[in-house]
């Protein structure tokens, strides 16, 4: 969420350049430019590139070694602004890292931690999403017909539970313009026999009358229950909202966001406009700005339920995850955590 119309704005993101051991600054690239896409991947993947950096720091003394993390994780968070999980894994590693600084009497023993904090991390996103599967499948019914937009993870591994434990139900999935996410999950689906139909963004509210049930993944969780997800889930919601089919909602508890719960906005990347029409063609058109949020907000009201792998909460049991999760930051973890972010002015 956003209030600030200027960060709505495409500005192209401001790159530190930083240098990276090829492996991890492969892995920033292709979450950048979206070959790694999908707000759980991005962040196990930034987890991965953070290990790498771990592995091959010629660091000598503790010291060297945190700042070089640091350089790193500052780095990685330049690469997609919205997914909250990115930073949300980084802090995983680098609290740890800098809890353990005080006691440690060699960048040897740092670097242990570091790559523990990493393994751990990247189980802990492989079993959330395997347990939302197993959650999520219970709330699939026989014979329900599911809306989902975009491509998730999460409702990927709820439909295939689901599927594999004897439901049998069809997919409408959107096809996500610009970028076509909606053919990976169609794909995915029926790879598995799912019986699934590719819709246009613009068709949801036509079919809406037919569907049980919309299922959408998180890019973030707010404070206060709000979802923040692939531009268009908003409308998805509201034309569910208007013939009072549920809206459920799957999201690891890393996509809540714990600067929320302080005030702070989830920032809405905003796409180079050539995602949307060609330099060639916009020429042609004249004066003509074209805007690409990649994200857009869902109020609350419009969420039934989120399934995490911790169980099922609506929307405004957020806190709930946030508090079980972070706890309440205490000003140095809140200096701490703000470390890693980009200053945007
Ligand atoms: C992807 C998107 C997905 C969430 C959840 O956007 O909005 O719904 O990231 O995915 P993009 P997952 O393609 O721009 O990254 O459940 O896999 O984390």
């Amino acid at each position: 969420m956003c209030a600030n119309k200027r960060e709505y704005r495409y500005r192209k993101p401001r790159r530190e350049h930083i240098s990276l051991p090829k492996d991890a600054s492969r892995i920033a690239e292709d979450i950048r430019t979206m070959r790694i896409r999908g707000a759980g991947r991005i962040a196990s993947s930034a987890v991965e590139a953070l290990r790498i950096v771990a592995r091959n720091s010629p660091a000598e003394d503790a010291e060297r070694f945190v700042s070089q993390m640091s350089d790193a994780a500052r780095f990685l968070l330049q690469t997609r602004p919205t997914a909250v999980s990115l930073p949300n894994g980084i802090r995983y590693v680098m609290h740890r890292v800098n809890q353990a600084k005080p006691k440690a009497t060699s960048a040897a023993e740092l670097k242990l931690v570091a790559i523990e904090a990493a393994d751990d991390f990247v189980e802990l996103t492989r079993t959330a999403v395997e347990r939302i599967g197993e959650i999520g499948a219970k709330r699939i019914r026989e014979g329900d017909v599911v809306l989902t937009h975009c491509n998730s993870g999460a409702v990927i591994s709820v439909m295939t539970t689901a599927w594999r434990e004897g439901k049998r139900f069809e997919v409408y999935a959107t096809e996500t313009r610009p970028r076509f996410q909606g053919h990976i999950t169609a794909r995915a689906l029926a790879h598995v026999g799912i019986p699934v139909t590719l819709i246009l963004d613009d068709a949801v509210r036509y079919f809406m009358q037919d569907v049980d049930t919309v299922l959408v993944g998180a890019d973030a969780i707010t404070a206060n229950g709000a979802l923040v997800n692939k531009v268009g889930t908003s409308m998805v919601a509201l034309a569910a909202h208007e013939v009072d089919v549920k809206v459920f909602v799957a999201a690891e508890s890393y996509k809540f966001s714990p600067e929320t719960m302080i005030g702070e906005l989830v920032e809405i990347e905003e796409r180079d406009p050539s995602e949307i029409i060609s330099r060639k063609k916009l020429n042609q058109l004249g004066r003509v700005v074209v805007r690409n949020p990649s994200f857009d907000v869902t109020p609350p009201e419009f969420i039934d339920l989120i399934i995490t792998e911790r169980g099922i909460i609506p929307p405004l049991g957020a806190m709930l995850i946030l508090q079980e999760v972070f706890g309440v930051l205490t000003p140095e973890e809140l200096r701490e955590y703000q470390t890693y972010r980009i200053d945007e002015n």
